[in-house]
């Protein structure tokens, strides 16, 4: 059964029909498990929230002031202070953009500040990425010769330090750095170059408070503006500086998925978004003394796993296998086998502690903002480091010492495991196609019909993992190459679209290709903060094709929005001249409703000018790219294919096949 919303042209599904219609097997088994027990899930939660608010899914609810909350409809056009349809719609789209950059921004500052730690050396940690350090200190004008790599890092951090926090005028220094001179000329023709993160989000605030700004279209362009300080200030910042410390990520062959847990071992996850302490204590237990210790308590060995997009780091660069995505963490959990999950910050939902309370699993919190009742708390701050080492070491035996009191009851390890090549770098996909211009030439020779980064989180809306796993079954199968980051690279990578063996699903020119360079069809580049790597590629693509980003074959595929983050992401590739293509339900316009000019007590759907603005003139006029909105996830593989068909169609005269 299903939940329906026929004004957003779609139906949501209730727990049976995600059991029938998720393609994870293994998340079918913990489903039906946790439901025999009695454990409540998001699912329960999900349906006691049945039906949700019209008004609220379709972001024509205002609360930015205690008038409120406004609702619009036929009866009622404009909020108490005068507010319209557009001012609420943008509003609301604007400061769910900026809670997404403040979150990049909070992660930012933690590597930033932790990298100036190594340099004034109150922080053990050697820096891994010195190819990054020359890389970043050649594009910034930075003095490398005779100088230590600490204090040429440091000078980096400074930089992205400043575009993170700067209240004065003046550009970002990485946006100058890593931005195409025709996109700073536009942007700057825009007047929508932004000052820092933190400057960007203040205004956004102070904007759309009472009584501030009415013109909704200022608000568009302080979307506009505070996307390039996202894209810029967080995403390149936070990709490129963690690759400062901790190295550019190769690809390796590893094995994924729930089955990865094991029932005779000490399991930990490892869990959040910024790796700087998950990086310490893994030091820590590869020690022998935790090794022993495990041993100790009767255990086999240590087995340690990654979820959302810390899993996914720890994915890239060490192949240490992913287990889940944010909507599996209670799954996971509810294997029963699971002793601590450390969790660092940003998608640990509290529904989690619920679970790890029913089955005797501890919680380790290591981040200052992330805080669960009940949790241990140890908490990382690159201001005070210096008892990181220890700090790391107590987690590290904590997190084993848990194995000796895990309810033996009820344990239940579904047996998928799923191989997976990963590691995918901006500089790993080149040197793998042996640079841009051939990667380019398989473009043109139809050998990829184009190339679409796949990302984002899950939502309940969508039955678990359905969305993610069609669309790109859909597109391998047609010869488009995928990136993935996120929550939808672990939906792939459970799915086995990953692994190199997947390139049996395409087409038989990207087959032989892809089998020759032993390449998979999806490429997991990381976390959240690596559609950097994603978008990086587009941009060197476009500039060895000699060609605007707009005109190449290349889309942004979004179909489970749920963090706000995700919305920044997507605005970030149309601003770069790459179109969206959206599921359902999200933040980014998408068609919402009027007043029914029939029955003025009804909604019909139909556009408003916001949606208008993303979806037509208004972004193809400034970028050349649009959004695109399709719940179905085979209907939004169609139009995926239809956009990069008629790129391809454009490209003719320029000797594309
Ligand atoms: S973890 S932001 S649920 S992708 Fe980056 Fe997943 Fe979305 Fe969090």
């Amino acid at each position: 059964m299903s939940y329906k919303y026929l004004y957003l042209n779609t139906n949501m599904p209730e727990k049976d029909e995600v059991l029938k219609r998720t393609p994870n097997p293994a998340a079918k088994e913990l489903i039906t498990k946790l439901k025999k027990e009695g454990v409540p899930i998001f699912l329960d939660r999900f349906a006691a929230q049945q039906p949700q608010c019209r008004f609220g899914l379709q972001g024509i609810c205002c609360r930015m002031c205690q008038w409120g909350p406004c609702t619009i409809s036929r009866k009622s056009t404009h909020g108490v202070c005068g507010k319209d349809m557009n001012l609420i719609v943008m509003g609301n789209l604007l400061r769910a953009l900026v809670s997404g950059l403040a979150a990049h921004a909070r992660h930012a500052h933690e590597i930033y500040l932790t990298i100036m730690a190594v340099r004034d050396g109150t922080v053990n940690i050697k820096i891994k990425g010195e190819d990054r350090v020359f890389e970043m200190a050649g594009r910034l004008g930075i003095e490398v010769e005779n100088r230590k790599i600490e204090a040429i890092a440091g000078e980096i951090a400074e930089i992205l330090l400043e575009d993170l926090g700067k209240m004065k005028k003046g550009e970002l220094r990485l946006l100058e750095a890593y931005a195409g001179q025709e996109n700073k000329d536009l942007w700057r023709r825009l007047d929508i170059l932004p000052r820092s993160s933190a400057y960007e989000i203040m205004e956004a605030l102070h904007m759309t408070t009472l009584g501030a700004c009415s013109d909704w279209m200022a608000l568009v362009d302080q979307e506009l503006r505070s996307t390039l300080a996202y894209c810029y200030s967080t995403l390149f910042g936070t990709s490129l500086a963690t690759e400062i410390l901790y190295g550019i990520p190769r690809p390796q062959k590893t094995v994924v998925n729930f089955g990865v847990l094991k029932e005779d071992h000490v399991n930990i996850l490892l869990h959040g978004h910024s790796p700087v302490m998950v990086e310490k204590i893994l030091e820590k237990i590869h020690t022998p003394e935790i090794q022993s210790l495990a041993r100790q308590l009767g255990a086999e060995g240590i087995v340690l796993g990654g979820m959302c997009c810390t899993g996914n780091e720890l994915l890239a660069r060490y192949g240490i296998p992913t287990v889940t995505n944010i909507l599996g963490q209670e799954l996971a959990i509810g294997t029963g086998a699971v002793d601590t999950v450390i969790v660092d910050m940003q998608c640990i939902i509290p529904g989690m502690k619920i679970t790890a309370d029913c089955f005797g699993t501890e919680i380790i919190t290591t981040c200052r903002s992330n805080r669960i009742p009940g949790a241990v708390h140890v908490p990382f701050d690159p201001e005070d480091p210096g008892s990181l080492d220890d700090n790391a070491l107590y987690v590290a035996r904590s997190a084993v010492e848990s194995f000796g009191r895990r309810k033996r009851r009820n344990i239940h390890i579904p047996d998928y495991r799923t191989e997976a090549l990963t590691g995918w770098s901006y500089e790993a996909i080149l040197e793998a196609f042996d640079g841009a211009d051939r990667l380019v030439e398989l473009l043109k020779t139809g050998k990829f019909r184009g190339i679409c980064t796949i990302v984002g989180c899950n939502t309940p809306k969508v039955a678990y993992e359905s969305g993610h796993v069609t669309i790109a079954r859909e597109l391998i199968a047609d010869g488009i190459l995928l990136t993935t980051t996120g929550c939808c690279s672990h939906a792939l990578l459970n799915a086995g679209l990953c692994a190199s063996k997947a390139a049996e699903m395409t087409p038989h020119d990207t087959r032989v290709l892809l089998e020759n360079l032993g390449i998979p069809p999806v490429l997991a580049v990381g976390g959240c903060v690596d559609n950097a790597r994603s978008l990086r590629l587009f941009l060197t693509l476009a500039e060895a094709a000699g060609l605007k980003t707009h005109d190449m074959p290349f889309m942004f595929i979004g179909p489970e929005p749920g963090n706000e983050k995700t919305l920044g992401q997507g605005v970030t590739f149309l601003v770069h001249g790459i179109s969206n293509t959206i599921g359902f339900p999200g933040h980014i316009p998408q068609p919402t409703v009027k007043p029914s000019s029939d029955n003025p007590e009804e909604l019909e759907r139909c556009s408003n000018d916001v949606a208008d603005f993303f979806s037509q003139d208004g972004l193809i006029n400034r970028f050349g790219a649009q959004v695109f909105t399709e719940p179905e996830p085979v209907l939004a593989a169609q139009i995926v294919k239809m956009h990069l068909h008629r790129k391809r169609l454009e490209l003719r005269n320029q000797g594309w096949s």
